[in-house]
């Protein structure tokens, strides 16, 4: 079998005219700071990685080490390469600007450096996400506003998941297409193409610990599943929470599901839980180009125009029909 290479496949879409040389290049560059990521998580406890950073970042959550390393990772592997007018990340307070030794170019990255970071000290998988926007203005420094788009607008997003293999899961608006890291080459091999969403499932993702704070249509809806056989469904449920959003979303892609972390009292005034820009919008991307839906209960998610760059949104998203059902109670309701 023809072993096809990440920098093969990027190439091979750069001559079907579905990407330029600039999004080439910024997905190479994320996909090596992926790989440098991949190597600190697995070291763990030998490379003295884990556990507290003793900071907290922008949203008031004390960082973990590796969540400060995957961060300097990532803005360090992509200042230099001339594909980015600016960068944004899920750890960082304000827009991260490129040094004026290096050239610009004309695409914005988001990330959010380690999703599940809660997860590292128990050796749970975590991951990275990226989302890739144009960047309206390429004359002058952009500020936050020329972040403010909705998700629709991203060219590209992805996420990498640091499991007992690493992933890279990546669109750039043609389907869903995954990626396994050979650790002995040191290359990302195409593995997983034209990923879908089932559009039923029999399996559902939520924190039920929240399940007294959550709005009626979401204790509707998870109720009728617990129901199971018996209840308005006719069919048994199961569920699985890894509280990595990255790994949760990943089986989802694998094998179908819904995940939720929609809106409940506890987060109202923060808006939600997950953050738009670096979670919910390429997640969103990557599950409708996989064949599954992503709403916030009450609106597409990529479809939200977003206020400030750490804004925060409920979430839904996964198998159509199981989508569809749980947005419909919102409406109704
Ligand atoms: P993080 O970016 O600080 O790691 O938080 C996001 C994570 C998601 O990966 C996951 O779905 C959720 O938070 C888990 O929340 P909970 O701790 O309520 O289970
Ligand atoms: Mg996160």
């Amino acid at each position: 079998m023809r072993r096809v290479t990440l920098t093969q496949f990027l190439i091979e879409q750069q001559r079907a005219g579905r990407i330029g040389p600039d999004l080439r290049l910024l997905i190479e560059v994320v996909a090596r700071a992926v790989k440098a990521i991949s190597v600190n998580v697995s070291k763990g406890a030998l490379a003295g990685v884990l556990g507290e950073a003793g900071t907290d970042n922008v949203q008031g959550e004390a960082q973990k080490k590796l969540d400060v390393i995957a961060n300097e990772i990532l803005l360090q592997a992509n200042e230099w390469g001339g594909h980015l007018a600016a960068m944004a990340s899920e750890e960082v307070e304000e827009v991260h600007h490129i040094p004026f030794d290096y050239p610009k170019g004309g695409f914005l990255l988001l990330f959010d450096p380690l999703d599940g970071s809660s997860n590292i000290d128990v050796n749970i998988s975590v991951g990275t996400i990226f989302s890739v926007l144009r960047c309206p203005d390429t004359g002058c420094e952009p500020d936050e506003k020329a972040f403010l788009q909705p998700g629709r607008e991203q060219v590209a997003a992805g996420y990498a998941l640091y499991g007992p293999s690493t992933l890279l899961i990546l669109t750039v608006g043609n389907g869903v297409h995954g990626f396994t890291l050979d650790r002995e080459m040191g290359s990302f091999v195409y593995t997983h193409p034209f990923m879908t969403v089932p559009v039923d499932t029999q399996e559902y993702a939520v924190n039920a610990s929240n399940a007294r704070y959550w709005e009626p249509p979401v204790q509707r809806y998870v109720g009728e599943l617990q129901e199971g056989k018996r209840g308005p469904r006719g069919k048994d449920f199961n569920m699985r929470w890894v509280a990595s959003m990255v790994a949760d979303v990943h089986r989802i892609l694998t094998r179908g599901g819904i995940f939720m972390y929609p809106m409940d009292e506890k987060c109202r005034n923060k808006g939600g839980k997950l953050r738009l820009m670096y979670e919910a919008n390429p997640m969103a991307m990557i599950v409708e180009q996989a064949g599954g839906k992503a709403t916030t209960g009450r609106e597409r998610i990529l479809d939200v125009q977003p206020e400030k760059l750490h804004q925060r949104v409920p979430v839904i998203l996964g198998s159509a029909n199981e989508v569809d059902l749980v947005t419909r109670y919102h409406l109704e309701s």
